[in-house]
């Protein structure tokens, strides 16, 4: 059987050397250039970050370790992180092993929950999630090991225990919030033998008599796992990470990104949004109504959350994906319907206004109307749920950066004055 480690350990020095080699033989070929716009307009389409775990192709979407993720919506969230890691889908024993590790660590340090209870009531659900993860580092396998001499080839095994405690975790302290913070009620112990998704709704505890909202977890899990190495969360957490900062330090980090209305935010921003719709036309408008409403919303300066993407420029699957979902399960919730009216209406708007590069739905456009429908109606929960998941593609990501030993983040900035320099110099 060959369980992650080993099939992390095999692959690893072809990765080594792979690299090496395109270093050594092509250093110093240009595979991308900067214009002063890319500079200032948050470096969009600039090639400046490796990332082997997934891939988003503008026109088609993600792919998960170059499988399409459509093809992969039956995958469990453990047979995912995986394949984010190695490449490789695992063998039934290693699924299991990895199961069975994944439930062995699923203990949250008790000091967490003291830390929760001394916080004021109305701190926001990301705020805590990025406190217990920050809290956690004292655990860190990788800095305790680093202080006892770690040696560089070994900083991806560190890393991956520290990625298996906090995998393990982190759907606990999702839930233990939700439970205790939002609903005011008593946690649900972590079950064994559940799997992560499973387990998470379990602890969850909505009514879910026929295993829908479990079914809508799973692919929740799986379209918000990974997507790239450089979209603004998981490149804050690469960043944090090449200064030899753990796993703790910059999961957090990425979450402080996450938690943006323009990002992962965006998903309890597209709610919000659809209830101030709802509110205003007492149920779901006609798309004429809607058109008119969402026109003045855009003219007075504002995003339509959950529309837009900085990558795509075609229909985020990862939003067909879910959308398909609702489409089967809550076809008349009005809350959907609002989201599927929303899809209709908006891009045309986006492409008159001429602003937006890309005028489609994506995927925090319809998450959240999903977790709205089956029951969980505080809007500042959304984006935990998303982080909870993406944490299998930053592990994934850090592990295979700190296996191939990715050097500090260090570009360099120019002042205005070196610009209007520069560009005088070249007129
Ligand atoms: N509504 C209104 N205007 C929009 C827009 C939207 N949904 N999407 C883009 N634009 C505007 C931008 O604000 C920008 O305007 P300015 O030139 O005045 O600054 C212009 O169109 C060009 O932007 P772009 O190049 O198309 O988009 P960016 O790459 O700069 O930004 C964003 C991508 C996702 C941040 C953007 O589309 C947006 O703000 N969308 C709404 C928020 C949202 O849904 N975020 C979640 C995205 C998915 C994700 O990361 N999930 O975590």
């Amino acid at each position: 059987m060959k369980n992650l480690h080993d099939t992390l350990a095999e692959k690893i020095p072809q990765w080594r050397s792979e690299i090496r080699e395109l270093l050594e033989k092509n250093g110093n070929t240009v595979i991308s250039t900067i214009t002063l716009e890319q500079l200032l307009k948050g470096m969009r389409g600039v090639n400046a970050v490796l990332c082997d775990t997934s891939y988003v192709d503008p026109e088609e979407g993600l792919f998960i370790r170059g499988l399409p993720m459509l093809s992969l919506m039956e995958r469990s969230a453990e047979e995912i992180f995986f394949l984010l890691c190695t490449g490789e889908l695992p063998g039934a024993a290693a699924l299991q092993q990895l199961q069975e590790e994944l439930s062995r660590r699923a203990e949250v340090p008790p000091y967490v929950w003291q830390m929760f209870d001394s916080m004021p009531d109305d701190t926001h659900p990301m705020v805590l999630l990025s406190a217990a993860m920050l809290a956690m580092q004292r655990e860190s396998h990788f800095t305790r090991r680093y202080n006892q001499g770690l040696s560089r080839e070994d900083h991806w095994e560190a890393t991956l225990e520290d990625a298996l405690d906090i995998i393990a975790r982190l759907p606990v302290i999702a839930a233990r919030i939700y439970r205790t913070r939002l609903l005011g009620k008593a946690p649900i112990a972590s079950a064994a033998g559940l799997g992560f998704a499973d387990n998470f709704a379990h602890m969850l505890g909505l009514n879910d008599p026929d295993g829908t909202f479990r079914a809508f977890l799973k692919q929740f899990i799986i379209v918000h796992s990974d997507h790239e190495g450089a979209n603004a969360s998981v490149l804050t957490s690469r960043i944090v990470n090449s200064s030899l900062s753990d796993l703790y330090y910059s999961i957090s980090g990425s979450m402080n990104s996450l938690a943006g209305p323009l990002h992962g935010l965006a998903n309890q921003e597209s709610v919000k949004f659809v209830l101030a719709i709802q509110e205003r036309f007492a149920g779901v408008p006609d798309a004429a109504a809607l058109s008119a409403y969402v026109w003045d919303y855009l003219s007075a300066g504002n995003v339509i959350p959950g529309f837009g993407h900085a990558v795509l420029r075609s229909d985020d699957p990862r939003y067909r994906a879910l959308y398909d979902f609702g489409k089967r399960v809550c076809p008349e919730n009005p809350v959907f319907r609002i989201v599927e009216l929303l899809g209709e209406v908006v891009p045309p708007l986006l492409k008159k206004q001429g602003k937006a590069k890309n005028p489609y739905p994506n995927i925090d456009g319809i998450s959240g109307a999903l977790l709205y429908h089956f029951g969980i109606t505080d809007l500042q929960f959304y984006t935990v749920m998303f982080s909870t998941a993406q944490v299998l593609g930053i592990c994934a990501q850090l592990i295979s950066t700190r296996a191939i030993g990715t050097s500090i983040f260090r570009p360099k900035s120019v002042t205005t004055r070196w610009l209007q320099g520069y560009v005088s110099d070249a007129m």
